[in-house]
């Protein structure tokens, strides 16, 4: 569903807010960081008292440097400050959930309590599932590339201009998911980042923030030189078994195995704590990566989706997948 198909109840219920809090999700990204900010900005300028909640105590390159820049700019707190800045008359009090719907995977998973279900909004591009929070409003839309792009359509519903700052930072996360453009990209995410440019968004700036760092990509380059290919067109790349990987790394590992000629669908296997292995996946469309990984206790959509099992192995996981793929094949 689009924003803009529910634009109407989404503006009443900012309109009736004072105080809004807004949170992403765990680990924040540059699409979270941004849409939470620019969303931050747009309330300012509506005149409602905002704070983000956040929870994380290290940040990944891009999100440090924001929060470099922005020191003393925006009321951050962590959930046990939210009480203390609620308004007084309750349902004036509004949550909005960026970047993720699951209870999981909010930056706090308490912060939900001290709101109505009726003041929660959720606006995010990932697929409802058996955790995803209960809300007031959720505007779910798995087409669009980013939530950056939707808090880009929502300037444009407020007819607002924003600061070149806020508009590079929401052109960073569209940047980021979108994996330069090649990636879940269509007209209305070209058209958000000519939106964003007119305004004075600033692709040097998006690529400074995008920099990454050079010993982490030698190591994702590592895993993808260790990869099998089935049937000429599933990548299987597995992570050393003496490392431990991050979800956000073993994604991009996957998003970069399909760039490569005949490769239709990619899985990278590696250990996500010293106890859990953890499968991110991706397809061009012809795999259905949702159904592939359900047996296995994961989930996602038909393009990519992500699962974690508990003790095991690399190599245990590895032969269940590729029993799983074999059938699939038949
Ligand atoms: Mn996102």
């Amino acid at each position: 569903m689009k924003l803009i198909e529910k634009k109407r109840e989404l503006k009443q219920k900012l309109k009736s807010a004072k105080t809004v809090f807004i949170m992403a999700h765990k680990d924040l990204d540059l699409d979270a960081l941004g849409s939470s900010i620019g969303l931050y900005i747009i309330l300012e300028k509506l005149n409602k008292n905002c704070f983000l909640i956040i929870n994380d105590t290290k940040h990944e390159s891009g999100v440090a440097k924001v929060f470099q820049e922005l020191e003393g700019c925006l009321n951050i707190i962590r959930d046990n400050e939210i009480e203390e800045n609620l308004y007084i008359r309750q349902k004036k009090n509004l949550l909005i959930i960026l970047d993720t719907n699951k209870k999981e995977l909010v930056q706090s998973n308490s912060a939900i309590d001290y709101f109505d279900i009726q003041n929660i909004i959720i606006l995010d591009h990932h697929e409802l599932g058996d955790t995803s929070i209960e809300a007031g409003l959720r505007i779910i839309d798995n087409e669009i590339s980013s939530t950056c792009e939707m808090i880009t359509n929502l300037i444009e519903v407020y007819k607002m201009e924003l600061d070149p700052y806020y508009v590079t930072l929401l052109l960073s996360g569209i940047v980021l998911d979108t994996n330069n453009f090649t990636l879940k990209t269509n007209a209305e995410t070209y058209y958000a980042a000519y939106y964003l440019s007119s305004m004075g968004a600033s692709t040097k700036k998006v690529q400074y923030l995008l920099k990454q760092d050079l010993k982490e990509y030698i190591e994702r380059q590592k895993v993808i030189t260790n990869v099998d290919i089935l049937n000429d067109k599933i990548a299987i790349a597995k992570g050393s078994p003496y490392m431990i990987y991050r979800k956000e790394d073993l994604a991009k590992i996957a998003d970069t195995l399909l760039f490569f000629n005949d490769i239709e669908a990619s899985f990278v296997i590696a250990k996500s704590t010293s106890k859990t292995i953890a499968i991110s996946a991706r397809s061009l469309g012809n795999y259905n990566i949702a159904s592939l990984l359900t047996p296995l206790g994961g989930g996602g959509n038909k393009t990519g989706g992500a699962v974690r099992i508990n003790d095991s192995t690399i190599g245990k996981v590895e032969t269940k997948l590729k029993q799983i793929l074999k059938k699939e094949e038949e």
